[in-house]
């Protein structure tokens, strides 16, 4: 447990009077990235005497929540790069809860206290119940099926969210904001359509009223956040004095740019770091394909090479360099935005996947893959396959996707995969023949591939010969002879 009083001097903890606080916001998804993004946020806002406090939600896991309860709602994030180290307490939550053992009325009630005005989230890509190639509400998605036949007693966020949105409005209460920090390309609609397509189900004026008074505003959020290690915890209590089970440790980096689309107020976001701008599309764009492209392309190729985290693959000039040429090469063409130096962009990012305080997995990055490759990978691939352009890298990035996810790495081990759809992937690697069947079957996969990419020889032709490649010479060489050719 976090001992605050026997911290280290120089760990800066909070100076603002916590009982000042007030939960106007419920975040759903007490995972590391908010723990050292939004919540760090508000905590410097309430130094400067803001009194917007936090309720934390978890759905699934219990511990945390359990955890934080134990140390007064407080923990630590500290900032890492070579070598400087910050510790910082956070003191901004007010109220935590846990989906299963708090019950999820309790939840819905807390979403309902009057003063609530903003209801945010991190809860992956796979907690919008949504279709990834198209952005709609999947409503076969088992979640989504009970909570039609049980409103008043949901699993999923959106039917979470939904409940909480009726009850208020039955109630004559203010609405409140619904903001997603996940990362996805317009994370705002994204919730926008599936609350509002799981209301149409059930009852049209709800949907109105949600398209009336409800605002969805979206946002880009960036900093690398990786999931804590053994490892990592034990070093970090040698230096608190302190065992803190909700520690989490990041890099310095930090980017938030927002929608200024709010229906009931919001914190002064703009004196914590943050961009409030009218449209946040070409910030997305560029973070989802530059950042996470290359991300996701270091997570399936690194991890097939044997490179543990992304600092290990940067220590391979050739990957480097591939990483950097799929920024600028394949999907910088590809970008709405304007004014921004993308050649100094994709550097940073470079300079940052380098910081090697930072133990990102790359096995952390290949988690949930069909819940990525939409918008990292496959919006870029379209835009060259349309202009006629060549993006290797970008399909030695599908390529190395469909080698991971056949479960079994280049000495022979296996490799457990984790994805909503891991059986559905396992079922088609089982059900076809290793080679370009494989790949044929894989392009099948609407819920990730669209109805449109199988039907593309140019496109389909290519991934087979990168797949074949991987299999023949293994990611390494291939990316090697992809950067020398
Ligand atoms: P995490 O694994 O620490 O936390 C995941 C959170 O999502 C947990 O609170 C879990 O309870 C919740 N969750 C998972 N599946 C869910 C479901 N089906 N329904 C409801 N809740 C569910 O992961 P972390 O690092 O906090 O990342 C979460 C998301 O934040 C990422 O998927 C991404 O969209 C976004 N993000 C993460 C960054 C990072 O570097 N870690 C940086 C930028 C964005
Ligand atoms: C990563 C991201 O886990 C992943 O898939 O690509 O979480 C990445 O660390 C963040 O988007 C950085 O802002």
């Amino acid at each position: 447990m976090l001992e605050p009083d026997r911290l280290p001097a120089d760990v800066q903890q909070p100076t603002y009077d916590r009982q000042q606080l007030t939960t106007r916001m419920v975040h759903i998804g007490f995972g590391a990235f908010h723990r050292a993004h939004q919540a760090l946020a508000a905590d410097k806002l309430a130094e400067q005497g803001s009194d917007w406090g936090y309720c934390e939600v978890n759905l699934n896991s219990g511990e945390l929540i359990a955890a934080l309860r134990q140390q007064d709602l407080r923990y630590t994030v500290t900032e890492m790069t070579d070598d400087t180290l910050n510790t910082r307490v956070v003191g901004i939550i007010t109220q935590a809860l846990h989906g299963k053992s708090d019950g999820v009325e309790a939840v819905i009630e807390a979403m309902c206290q009057p003063a609530i005005a903003i209801v945010s989230m991190t809860v992956t890509e796979k907690g919008y119940c949504y279709q990834p190639s198209s952005g709609q509400l999947n409503p076969e998605h088992p979640d989504i099926v009970h909570d039609l036949a049980h409103p008043q007693t949901p699993r999923s966020l959106p039917g979470l969210i939904l409940a909480a949105i009726e009850r208020r409005r039955e109630r004559d209460l203010p609405p409140f904001s619904v903001m997603s920090c996940d990362n996805m390309p317009e994370n705002g609609h994204v919730t926008r359509n599936v609350i509002t397509q799981l209301a149409q189900r059930r009852s049209p004026a709800l949907a109105d009223y949600i398209q009336t008074h409800i605002t969805f505003p979206s946002t880009m959020v960036d900093r690398i956040v990786p999931a804590m290690t053994d490892e990592a915890f034990a070093t970090l209590t040698a230096r608190l004095g302190s065992h803190d089970p909700v520690a989490v440790e990041a890099e310095p980096f930090f980017q938030w740019v927002i929608e200024d689309n709010f229906v009931n107020g919001r914190p002064a976001w703009e004196n914590a770091g943050a961009e409030l701008v009218s449209d946040v599309l070409p910030f997305e764009e560029m973070k989802l394909r530059m950042l996470n492209g290359s991300h996701s392309f270091l997570a399936y190729l690194g991890f097939l090479a044997g490179y543990e985290h992304i600092s290990d693959c940067m220590a391979d000039a050739r990957y480097r360099q591939a990483a950097r040429a799929l920024m600028l090469q394949d999907q910088a063409p590809t970008l709405r935005t304007q004014g921004v130096d993308l050649v100094a962009y994709a550097d940073s990012l470079i300079a940052r996947y380098e910081n090697r305080a930072i133990k990102h997995r790359t096995y952390q990055i290949a988690t949930d893959g069909t819940q990525k490759l939409p918008q990292r990978l496959l919006d870029g691939v379209r835009w060259h396959l349309r202009n006629g352009t060549p993006c290797d890298y970008l399909l030695l990035g599908v390529a190395g996707w469909m080698r991971y996810i056949s479960g079994v790495d280049e000495q022979g081990e296996a490799i457990e995969i984790r994805d909503p759809l891991k059986a559905q992937l396992a079922s088609i690697v089982a059900n076809s023949e290793e080679g370009p069947q494989r790949v044929e079957a894989l392009l099948r996969l609407q819920a990730v591939f669209g109805d449109d990419l199988r039907y593309h020889s140019v496109f389909v032709a290519r991934v087979t010969e990168l797949y074949q490649q991987l299999r023949t010479q293994g990611a390494r060489a291939t990316v090697h002879a992809l950067v020398t050719e």
